[in-house]
């Protein structure tokens, strides 16, 4: 045990009407809703780089945090940090965690280095998870921070990066597997450009759908049964992400043949710089039958970068999982928060309190998701909107032709007559819910 955490111990639920600041008001995993443990509906898993790794730097100054584990270049510093992220876990209650290789190893000075790193640190936690109950939700490979992906990883117009970026996923998903990991994340960090005047953009999509393919094949050659998720985001770190939204994902998914292999991870902050709503990328997915998993991390509203804060807006974390429950749920996929710390929140209890809120915040989204669901309120104005469809003339017209439409319209002398939408009725019925 370390005493990083001091005298905090397990987080309880208390109710709606405890004041204590470590209790869960709403989220009680217990707690049977739509004929599911609430822990099962949500799958929470906590994103090991933010909260562990990284040091509270923002692009105007560095390191704000101080922690027993910086700074974090051996594999003692590593091990200290896998300590407190999984006595973390426990307090938390945690069901999963989510890390990219470099957020649980040190920096090598070679390929060789790095994978002996991995392969370390990973019995480190292979031997942490058989102690905790704490699973992994999934692994990843941080292509993006090293200087040697500055242009692209899969998308580099350098080979050699290719090479080692192909290896370095390899090395993540043989830990991912070894772990028990139930998805797989690509998140194209540096898959995208600054400018056309340097880049092939038909040849960096070429690589990257050869790339993406090569990681499909290998899972299925070692035998791995999560998913393999891709992580839409328009902009930053590049000026024009190649991952955009999730149209845009599943258009490339399509066109190099992997839309049956790779679903998607879809981040409520990225939704938000892609001009969408949360739900919008969310039913985008569903209808495409792609929706894989969620991060839950809302962004600022105002200032347009990936603020990656705790979520706190019900009635946005609601109308998520009104689409995700209508959906069947998150099945092998979760709820991360890829959610950081404010940088000036520099203690233990910080972390803690993030957890517990951003928790609390979307179990009351997923009740309030679920009673609109039960009550049918929407579903039965939706039915009522689109009842039309249900006629045999509707369905007939489906299975004709432009002509066969055209004599119906003029011979029934069809003149359709515009219906209310009804949009503030629904909004006002929403916020009886949540
Ligand atoms: C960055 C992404 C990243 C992925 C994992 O904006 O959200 O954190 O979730 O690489
Ligand atoms: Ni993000
Ligand atoms: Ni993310």
């Amino acid at each position: 045990m370390t005493d990083f955490f001091g005298d905090i111990s397990r987080i309880k639920y208390e109710g709606a009407s405890s004041t204590n600041p470590l209790a869960f008001r709403h989220y009680d995993a217990n707690e049977m809703i739509m004929g599911k443990r609430m822990e099962d509906h949500l799958r929470f898993a906590v994103a090991y780089w933010h909260s562990f790794a990284w040091e509270g730097s923002d692009p105007f100054g560095g390191q704000t945090f101080e922690r027993p584990w910086y700074p974090q270049n051996t594999m003692a510093s590593a091990k200290v940090k896998a300590d407190v992220a999984f006595e973390m876990f426990d307090i938390l209650d945690a069901p999963f965690f989510c890390f990219h290789d470099v957020d649980i190893r040190p920096e090598g000075s070679s390929f060789a280095e790095n994978l002996a790193n991995l392969e370390e640190i990973v019995d480190y936690l292979a031997e942490k998870m058989e102690a905790s109950r704490t699973k992994l939700l999934w692994g990843t490979a941080n292509l993006f921070s090293h200087r040697r992906f500055m242009s692209g990883a899969s998308t580099n117009p350098d080979p050699e990066v290719f090479a080692f970026s192909a290896a370095t996923v390899k090395s993540c998903m043989d830990a991912t597997h070894k772990l028990g990991g139930q998805n797989y994340v690509l998140w194209g960090g540096r898959e995208g450009y600054e400018t056309l005047l340097n880049t092939d953009m038909s040849r960096e999509l070429d690589n990257m759908g050869r790339f993406l393919n090569m990681v499909v094949e290998y899972k299925h050659k070692i035998g791995f049964k999560g998913q393999i998720l891709v992580e839409p985001k328009p902009q930053e770190p590049s000026k024009h992400q190649y991952d955009f939204d999730a149209a845009t994902c599943y258009g490339f998914l399509q066109k190099y043949g992997l839309e049956n292999e790779v679903k998607l991870n879809l981040e409520q902050g990225h939704a938000i710089l892609a001009g969408h709503s949360f739900e919008h990328e969310i039913a985008t997915a569903i209808a495409m039958g792609a929706l894989g998993s969620i991060d839950m991390n809302r962004n600022d509203y105002q200032s347009g970068w990936d603020t990656d804060q705790f979520p706190n807006n019900t009635p946005e974390v609601a109308l998520a999982y009104y689409h995700i429950l209508k959906d069947g749920g998150l099945k092998q996929g979760g709820t991360n928060f890829d959610s950081k710390l404010r940088r000036q929140s520099l203690d233990p209890v910080d972390l803690i309190a993030g957890h517990v809120g951003g928790m609390d915040i979307c179990a009351r989204g997923l009740k309030a998701a679920a009673a609109m669901i039960e009550d049918g309120g929407l579903e039965d104005a939706m039915n009522a909107r689109y009842s039309g469809w249900d006629t045999d003339g509707a369905k007939d017209m489906m299975s004709g032709s432009l002509d066969s439409i055209f004599n119906k319209v003029v011979a029934d002398n069809i003149n359709p007559q515009p219906r209310s939408g009804r949009q503030e009725v629904l909004e006002n019925y929403v916020n009886r819910f949540v």
